[in-house]
């Protein structure tokens, strides 16, 4: 009698087993979970893929960018020409552009403040000292706050850096 019992345990236990991995698993890509973290730029599927011209849009402005150097971005020092323009595809010169480079799968960011200057007029800017100490997956934060405005609006874009 007991033989029986022994058995539903250990398929109880299995089950138990079966179910926990499968919980472990199903927090890949979750960026909370030190455990998830994709281990390659080829698998992490929260980048966004470098490309001229790629643009985020905000509530009020798009942030294209024109260029990158190296492009796509790589670990080291980076440097980047962006566009601002508004949502009809008119350039915003004068704009307040911030830009912060964070990992959110470390909860870092970099010990270099990127600087933005005004290129020329067309709504362009240059980013220079974006630097990322390290490999993998950067959250890049464009705050803009537009002429005429008091409040900031972010964009994000995200680049993976292979090691
Ligand atoms: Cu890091």
């Amino acid at each position: 009698m007991s033989a029986p019992l022994a058995c539903v345990a250990l398929l109880t236990l299995v089950g138990l087993l079966t179910l926990g991995a499968a919980c472990s698993s199903s927090s890949e890509g979750d960026s909370t979970s030190s455990g998830g973290v994709p281990t390659s730029c080829d698998q992490d599927n929260r980048k966004d893929v470098y490309a001229q011209g790629m643009s985020k849009q905000g509530t009020s402005f798009t942030v294209r960018v024109l260029d990158a150097t190296p492009a796509p971005p790589a670990k080291g020092t980076n440097t980047m020409t962006i566009q601002i323009v508004d949502l009809a595809g008119a350039p915003i010169d004068d704009a307040v552009v911030g830009v912060t480079p964070f990992m959110p799968d470390h909860a870092h960011g970099s010990a270099v403040k990127p600087v933005v200057t005004p290129a020329g007029s067309d709504g362009k800017y240059a980013v220079t000292s974006l630097y990322y100490p390290m490999a993998g997956l950067w959250r890049v934060t464009f705050s803009v706050t537009l002429p005429g405005s008091s409040a900031a609006q972010d964009v994000a874009f995200q680049f993976c850096l292979d090691g």
